[in-house]
Formats: C-alpha cells, structure tokens, sequence
C-alpha cells in the first residue's frame, strides 16, 4: 500500500477516535461539549512574577517566590492584558482572569483598605470585550503592613487595615460580577505564620476567623460573588506554623458556608487534594482548586499532566462535580516564556479534564458495584492508551485554539516579536 493510502486526514483520525470511545460506551462529542463549557480561571500572576503594579519597585513577599530571570516579563498592565490574551487564544474553551488588588488600574498610589471598584473598572471593560469572566484576590502579602502577619497579627490596628482590605474586595468583587455578568469568586489567601514554633498558636487562629468575620459579614449576593478561604501548609519564613492551616479552613468554611480552596501545593508531599475532594463535597456545596505542582514544597512550577492532576480530574467527574468545583489555576514561573507557561499550564488542566471525561464511568461503577475488581483495574490501565489525543486536537480546532505541535511556534513568534522586545 502506498504511503498515501494509509495516512488518515485528521477527519478521519477522529471518526476512528470517537468510534474507539463509542465502543466503550462514551459519548466524545458531549465530553467535548462539557469541556467547552467548563471555565478555567487564569491567574494573571503568571505574567509578571505575582509583582503587580502598585508601585515600580514592588517586591514579592509573603512566604511566595517567584524564581528565575527570563526576559519578557509583563510591566504595564497593557503589556499583561496583552500577554494574556495571546495565552487565551492558544488555550481551547472558556477562560476567567484571575486578579489580585495589587493589579489595580489607577494613577496615584492607593492605599490596600481605600481600594474601590472604579479601580478595576477598566479590567471589567476589557474582560467584557473579550468575554473573559473574572475572578478576585485579596492580596495580604507584598505589604509594609503585613511583614510579620496580618489578619491574624497581634496588633489590632493592623488587623483593622486588612479587615478594611478584605471587605473592600468584596465590594470589587460583586462589581466584577456584576459587570462581567459571571460570578466572581474572592479568594483569601493570608500567608501569616512564623518561623518558629510559636508557644500560642491559639490566639493567632482565633484572631484569623475573628477578622474573617468582620470581612464577610455583611451579606452578598451570591450570584455575583462568592468567598473562598485557603488553607496552606507552611511557606518561606513560615515553615513551624500557620494559622491558616487546613484543619482551620475547612472548620471555618463549613462553619460560615463559604468556599474552600484546595491548592495542589499546600499539603504534605505524599498528601494529595485528590483524595479530599469526595470527602469534603458531602458537607459543602461548593470547593475552588488552585490547580498547581508542588516540587519539594509549595513551588508553583507549571502544572503537567501528571498523575495527580489526572486524578484530580477523574475524582470531580466520577463524582459528577464539575459544577460544584470551579478550576483556577496558580503557579509562577519565571524561568521560561511566560506566556507559554501560561499555555502549557491551561492546556494540561484541560486535557486532564478530558482524559477524565472520556472515561467510562457507568461502566466501571456498574463493574465496581458486581465486585468485578478485575475488569475495573483493566479498564482504568486500558483507559491510559486510548486515542485521547485525538480528541483533544478536535476540541482544539473546533474552539479555535491550534492543536498540539502547532501553538509552540506562534509562542515563539510572540516572544521574538513582543517579549524579547522589553
Ligand atoms: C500562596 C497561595 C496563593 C497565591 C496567590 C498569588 O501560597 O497559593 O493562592 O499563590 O494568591
Ligand atoms: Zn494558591
């Protein structure tokens, strides 16, 4: 047979691709249909090493750390919108922007507990152009105020600083929704903690929910905004103790019916989200994940598909949870093309999530139900070398992004032509 025979247009390939899923009894086209319609919030922190532009020689702090030095990295606002951009369109299916306060649009300094919505006005205006949804941050860290604590501090002036912060992001964030006709999820991430083990870890917790409850007192409505508290383990200069921990959270989340947010990195390094996520959603509603890979610690690298985001995905699917799990993203990488991180990043979390969704879950419940361990561990190995790809590169094409192997170089071109220009 000729060569030309035996090559299948890409048409062809997935006709065969969806005809190996069909005999497994799996829908592509409705996997397809639910991975288009899943949003991924991503962080804009990735374009600009989480440095903000609140002031021209802002330092990250907080315990957090962005490594590495290459060129490019996003120093206006323009120039992020424009790299987010690029990243959104080599990323197939719905996108939010992530934001943090210290990404504010104005032309004075404006102090983290003056904070108003007119300063995010024009982020809204952009988002909507392009039919981004939005998501928010209160941003404790990289702050004068906040070197030894914040909400959790012992001096009550500074708690009241970073109560008054906290409710005003709220206020932006209903403005966000509001604008952007999407929900906006408020996700508070305080990286309080100390080096040593502290002889009162009581008190600083107790301060903690204390002013979370001044923060989210007064009632919002949910359509527009939803709270989300985050729990971490330890971080640089926090390593004995955080008040924030997870135990704290989760205490506080399902006490105040709010949001949890899980990051992949904020645990024990055998401990995996994976494993929490059926366990918490039998008592809350709804979770936020920070999507991330943990190397050694909580280092931010960009996210693989890699068993545990697999698995993440395959644990929200099995348990028909994609609406009660909103995906964010957040990582840092400084050490490569920005924007490709951003990229390589998003389009992992996606394709996990559709590895996920082409999985025939009936059937291995039904199997697993008749005590057929066999056939299920079978399937779920089987599953690793089905035609996925395939479909991914479908998903791709008909949302508008490249496929694998062809966004690489338009990553590259932007970088010769936009980001090795700075
Ligand atoms: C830090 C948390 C938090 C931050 C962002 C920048 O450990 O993961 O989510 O990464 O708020
Ligand atoms: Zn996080």
């Amino acid at each position: 047979m000729s060569q030309s025979a035996t090559r299948w247009t890409a048409a062809e390939a997935f006709e065969w691709a969806g005809a190996e899923y069909a005999a497994q009894g799996v829908d592509v086209e409705s996997a397809m249909d639910r991975l288009g319609k899943t949003p991924l919030s991503l962080h804009c922190w990735q374009g600009d090493d989480v440095l903000g532009f609140e002031s021209a020689d802002a330092k990250l702090t907080g315990g957090i750390q962005a490594t590495g030095n290459y060129p490019g990295r996003a120093r206006s606002i323009q120039e992020l919108r424009d790299d987010i951009d690029k990243a959104v369109s080599l990323i197939p299916g719905p996108s939010k922007v992530n934001l943090h306060t210290h990404y504010l649009d104005a032309s004075g300094s404006v102090s983290r507990d003056a904070l108003e919505p007119k300063h995010f006005e024009s982020w809204a205006d952009w988002a909507n152009e392009r039919g981004y949804g939005l998501d928010f941050n209160t941003t404790f860290f990289s702050h004068p105020l906040s070197e030894s604590g914040s909400l959790s501090h012992a001096d009550a002036g500074i708690r009241a600083f970073w109560i008054e912060h906290g409710k005003r992001c709220r206020a932006i964030a209903a403005y966000l929704g509001k604008r952007t006709g999407q929900r906006c999820l408020l996700n508070h991430w305080a990286h309080d903690g100390a080096k040593e083990i502290p002889i009162d870890t009581l008190g600083p917790r107790e301060r903690l929910a204390a002013s979370l409850d001044e923060i989210i007192k007064e009632p919002l409505d949910p359509k527009l905004m939803r709270d989300s508290v985050e729990s971490k383990l330890f971080g640089i200069g926090s390593e004995a103790y955080v008040p924030g921990s997870h135990e704290f959270y989760m205490g506080y989340a399902l006490t105040r019916k709010i949001m949890l947010t899980l990051d992949a990195g904020h645990f024990h390094p055998t401990e995996a989200i994976s494993a929490k996520l059926t366990a918490l959603l039998c008592f809350m509603p709804e979770l936020l994940l920070h999507v991330s890979r943990p190397v050694r610690w909580d280092s931010d690298h960009v996210v693989l598909l890699d068993d545990e985001t697999r698995q993440i995905m395959l644990e929200v699917v099995r348990a028909d949870a994609l609406d009660r799990i909103a995906l964010a993203m957040d990582y840092f990488d400084a050490s490569i093309n920005r924007v490709a991180a951003w990229v390589i990043g998003a389009r992992n979390t996606r394709k996990a999530l559709l590895a996920a969704l082409l999985e025939p879950v009936s059937t291995l419940k039904a199997m697993e139900a008749e005590g057929d361990g066999a056939g299920v561990l079978a399937a779920r190995q089987e599953a690793l070398t089905m035609p996925f790809g395939i479909v991914w590169d479908r998903f791709c094409e008909t949302r508008g992004a490249p496929p694998d192997r062809a966004w690489i170089e338009d990553a590259r071109r932007y970088e010769r032509e936009v980001l090795s220009k700075r």
